[in-house]
């Protein structure tokens, strides 16, 4: 019975040791190790053992079966880690797969260029509320009590004297009641007016606005910085002109044009056949408004200007309809 068992054992070895793939493990399995199998059979025999050999057989017996079954399992984890190995190597030469990026949004990409041009000139810039007070937003940018814009048709009221800011010079009023001149800020943010939706105008839109205020600021240099900041955005050789307007905040105040891009000053339909483009409004700081934060008007004057950036996007981009801005829809914005 002995002999048996070792000539059992070695012929499993030498079998398993040949074994290269799953079908022919399997076969081994069967023949050895299944209930019925050759270690099984030796099973059936010991019973018929006299009493005084069983037990050091059936020792010997239980060895076998163990080790056999570790040499098993250890056979089909050698196979199967061979079989992960064959796997081909991954191709690190290949070029990655493209994923799909974002770009930022038309008016951002406005902002930035507008934020950027103002900065090398020495401006910083500056946030406030969306929420403001009707001080803020109207009393002390020399609003008249009778103002239209001051209308609940016009502007949306929260309460008696809170509203959505209707522009972003509120942001300076906090500026210039908080610090003394000189003040040099750009003010960039959304606004909310109270219009009907429409091709050219929207509920809520976005403003950069820019004061600066210290001893000896002049028209001059109103002009020298909005003349610098169109030759950068638009071209190093853009006419310009000024014209008289008024606001409630600034006196004098003047809207700035520019040459039509489109059609060099010659009409067409982006410039209502006017050859000029209107690309935002300026004006000297009212005395009144600097007087409300406490500044000494002897002392100080300063100038302002304003432009809505969805405009200002449009125009650069040939889009005769601000929604568009809004909507989302990726064939729009992917163009940017
Ligand atoms: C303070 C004092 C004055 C900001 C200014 C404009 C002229 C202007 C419009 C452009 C198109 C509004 O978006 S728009 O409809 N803005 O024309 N804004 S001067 O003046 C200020 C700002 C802050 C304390």
């Amino acid at each position: 019975m002995t002999e048996r068992i070792e000539n059992i054992r070695r012929e499993f070895t030498e079998e398993l040791s040949r074994v290269s793939s799953d079908s022919e493990l399997e076969q081994v399995r069967i023949k050895y190790l299944a209930r019925n199998g050759l270690i099984g059979a030796l099973f059936d025999d010991l019973r018929s053992l006299p009493a005084a050999e069983k037990p050091a057989v059936g020792k010997m017996l239980n060895d076998l079966k163990r080790q056999a079954q570790q040499a098993f399992d250890d056979k089909r984890s050698t196979l199967e880690q061979s079989r992960g190995s064959r796997e081909p190597a991954p191709d690190l030469t290949l070029p990655g797969r493209p994923r799909p990026t974002g770009t930022k949004h038309p008016l951002t990409q406005t902002m930035d260029e507008i934020k950027r041009i103002f900065a090398g000139m020495g401006f910083s810039v500056a946030i406030g509320p969306e929420i403001e007070t009707d001080y803020n937003n109207f009393e002390a940018l020399n609003f008249p009590k009778d103002h239209p814009a001051r209308d609940m048709q016009d502007t949306f009221f929260i309460s008696k004297n809170v509203l959505l800011r209707t522009h972003t010079s509120p942001v300076q009023i906090r500026t210039m009641q908080r610090q003394k001149p000189p003040v040099r800020e750009i003010m960039p943010g959304r606004v909310y007016r109270n219009e009907a939706v429409s091709a050219r105008s929207l509920v809520s839109f976005h403003q950069i606005e820019g004061l600066y205020v210290d001893r000896g600021v002049t028209f001059s240099d109103l002009k020298g910085t909005l003349v610098a900041f169109a030759r950068q955005f638009y071209s190093i050789d853009v006419k310009y002109k000024f014209r008289p307007t008024f606001f409630p905040f600034t006196e004098p105040s003047a809207d700035m044009y520019i040459s039509c891009f489109l059609c060099a000053g010659g009409g067409c339909r982006m410039c209502k056949f006017a050859g000029w483009l209107e690309i935002l409004g300026s004006g000297m700081v009212h005395p009144h408004v600097l007087q409300n934060v406490g500044y000494d008007t002897e002392k100080y004057t300063g100038f302002a200007f304003g432009m809505g950036i969805e405009r200002i996007a449009s125009l650069r981009y040939g889009i005769d309809d601000l929604r568009m801005f809004y909507d989302n829809d990726v064939r729009f914005l992917r163009q940017f």
